[in-house]
């Protein structure tokens, strides 16, 4: 059992006759789903219908017992998984409509053209091979192309940005399109479209021109003449992603222009095929006073400029995909352009594929977080899904964790990653409890046993390993960044894996280092966003910006995030501010401790191979957990200058070792 089949497992248990008066390809795959997986009453008729109806929307459906109807075939699949899963999971079907938040749902891939994936932990890019082999395409790339349309396709995900946002400037060549050609063809009948990530200065990198400024006619030609060409190769394609002077990317104000007219000159090139432009939000410019401010700066002057086919696509909180941020101001607040939320579902902050961290928990925060921007209810998901706003079009994304792995994601848990993703992209109002419950259910239930050990596997397995996904976040922050620190990781490698709130190399730009977040010194630690501070706070709408403001009525979450507090400040249940950092890191190991414990228990409910692999890296995270604890309060105490209370169990590791070393390259 090496879980390679994720959460498709299931096999009929009776037959069914599936009748539908349209025939595709798409239709043929709903079909043999339906037949392959059927768990409803034995010799069950099912009609598939494909009709206009106006309380259906987009590619949503209306199923019952024995009818699955929508507007568009892909609606019938995603009627048709829709079935299946209740079927698996026990849940009710009854006359319901299911309508899709978004209208696009996308996984960005961080692949290299090399095959290598950027911050990605399940071995190779599943797209791209070493140079060597070039772009050629054999027929086991096509079969797992297959079987990774098939799995985004049962969770409504509906399309894919093939490469990494630090996009190679080879992506638009002819040949390489044509590998993109390729995979299309594969994944076109799961209803999964194409996207690709481009170097802004293409024209001058491929194309010969001596400019890749956005307002030049030839320049502007171009960039018409390569849509032309992918369109013709491509012809459901969904568009570009944009990482634009970021990071060192090229953009349009290396020629002195807005990021709307970087953005509007390729929207304009795209519209006439219904294309998009996926424009990030991920900007920051060397030693900035506070780095979290900077896309809220640089973007709310543009609000109303963009094209309505330009979606700015924003990271879930303002700084990095950080184990805990608040959610970006710009959420609510650019009113007059589509905003869709980037989330990561790959661990580069949160203990890579080596850490079982359920990230569904920290997603359905996000989505949930109040805006304010339009009253009360403003949440992030409704100022994202057109609720309130008259978005042209929707979106989400999430930066995929998928790899050559046998299981895909490197961690068998990471799957509910990939899961999760999805099922909140249909449904930004699902629980992170539901969807960990359904994925338990369709991935790990005993198939064979049904009947008589059911009950037993819901009480000792289903039950309990529920309840550590559900804490598994909330623990990852404790031991990590507890109280609103961020990105304190060690640098020696830049794998943002183990602790480093030492880092900090000469001549190294000073938003790189972790002392620009943490600000531990004598007198105290925490970055201080207040007015007093670097203002960012003001980015946010009331009530929420008093509410960060004053130190009364923080959340003690994100306490640090946003304030700079002595070591003896009070916190609300009476202890010390260093007293309760050294109590939360302690917590945030024990609770993996314990997360051992509930797993080792649920040994007889599984199979052997992915209870002994997940028992592995259980316990290497719990000597990762004790690392971050011992080497973040060792290196706070030099400033705190205070003992770690006496009934904590004290550190093991030297901070001078810990300082030495890279997490990621021992004690696997
Ligand atoms: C950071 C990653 C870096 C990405 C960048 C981005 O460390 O690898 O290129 O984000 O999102 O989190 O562009």
């Amino acid at each position: 059992e090496d879980g390679h089949l994720l959460w498709l497992r299931a096999k009929s248990t009776g037959k069914v006759t599936i009748v539908c008066f349209s025939k595709s390809s798409t239709i043929a795959i709903a079909k043999q789903e339906l037949e392959q997986s059927w768990q409803g009453k034995n010799g069950a008729k099912l009609l598939l219908t494909i009709k206009k109806s106006k309380a259906i929307k987009g590619d949503g459906f209306k199923i019952s017992e024995n009818e699955i109807q929508a507007n568009t075939e892909l609606g019938i699949l995603y009627g048709a998984y829709e079935l299946l899963r209740r079927q698996q999971t026990g849940e009710a079907i009854q006359n319901e409509i299911c309508n899709p938040s978004y209208e696009r749902r996308i996984l960005n891939h961080w692949d290299n053209l090399d095959g290598s994936v950027e911050r990605g932990y399940a071995g190779k890019s599943i797209f791209w091979h070493d140079m060597e082999k070039g772009y050629a395409v054999t027929d086991n790339d096509r079969i797992l192309w297959k079987e990774y349309a098939r799995a985004n396709a049962s969770i409504g995900i509906n399309g894919a940005v093939l490469n990494n946002v630090n996009s190679s400037k080879l992506m638009l060549t002819t040949e390489c399109l044509q590998k993109v050609k390729a995979i299309s063809e594969v994944m076109r009948p799961y209803g999964i479209k194409t996207y690709l990530s481009v170097k802004f200065s293409s024209p001058t990198l491929i194309g010969g021109l001596k400019t890749s400024d956005p307002l030049n006619s030839e320049v502007i030609k171009w960039w018409k003449d390569k849509a032309k060409e992918i369109h013709k190769i491509i012809p459901d394609f969904g568009g570009f992603l944009i990482k634009a002077n970021s990071e060192g990317e090229p953009g349009p104000q290396d020629f002195g222009r807005t990021h709307a007219d970087g953005a509007n000159m390729l929207a304009d090139v795209v519209k006439p095929y219904g294309g998009i432009i996926m424009w990030r939000a991920f900007v920051y410019e060397i030693n900035s006073k506070d780095r979290a401010a900077q896309a809220y700066n640089e973007f709310m002057p543009l609000d109303g400029q963009f094209r309505d086919n330009v979606i700015i696509q924003v990271k879930n909180g303002p700084v990095d995909f950080q184990p805990r941020e608040p959610f970006n101001p710009l959420f609510g607040a650019m009113k007059k352009t589509s905003v869709m939320p980037e989330l990561q579902i790959t661990q580069e902050y949160l203990g890579h594929s080596e850490q079982l961290v359920y990230l569904a928990k920290m997603w359905e925060e996000f989505l949930k977080s109040d805006t304010h921007q339009e009253g009360v209810g403003s949440t992030v998901a409704r100022t994202t899904d057109a609720s309130i706003f008259p978005q042209k079009h929707t979106a989400i994304a999430g930066v995929a964790n998928i790899g050559l792995d046998t299981n895909w994601c490197g961690h068998h848990f990471a799957q509910s990653n990939w899961y999760a993703f999805g099922r909140m992209a249909w449904n930004n109002q699902i629980t992170s409890e539901k969807i960990a419950d359904e994925w338990l259910k369709l991935t790990f239930y005993p198939i064979e046993e049904k009947d008589s050990k059911v009950s037993d596997w819901k009480k000792n397995f289903l039950e309990p390993v529920k309840q550590l996904m559900l804490e598994s976040h909330e623990a990852a922050v404790n031991y990590s960044m507890p109280l609103g620190l961020h990105h304190i990781f060690a640098g020696l490698n830049n794998t943002h894996y183990g602790p480093g709130p030492w880092f900090g190399p000469k001549g190294i730009r000073s938003d790189w280092t972790a002392a620009y977040y943490h600000k531990a010194d004598a007198s105290g630690i925490g970055f201080d966003r207040t007015e007093k501070g670097s203002g960012a706070v003001n980015q946010y709408h009331e009530p929420l910006k008093s509410q960060f403001e004053n130190i009364e009525t923080c959340p003690e979450i994100y306490l640090l995030w946003f304030h700079h507090l002595p070591w003896d400040y009070k916190m609300k249940n009476e202890r010390i501010l260093w007293d309760e950092l050294c109590y939360t890191y302690d917590k945030g190991v024990k609770e993996v401790r314990e997360f051992q414990k509930i797993w080792d228990k649920a040994q007889p409910y599984i199979d052997e191979q992915r209870f002994f692999e997940v028992q592995s890296k259980l316990r290497r995270q719990s000597r990762d957990a004790q690392i971050w604890k011992d080497g973040c309060l060792l290196y706070f105490q030099q400033f705190s200058k205070r003992p770690i209370p006496f009934d904590i169990e004290r550190p093991v590791y030297n901070l001078d070792y810990l300082s030495k070393t890279d997490l990621t390259d021992y004690l696997k």
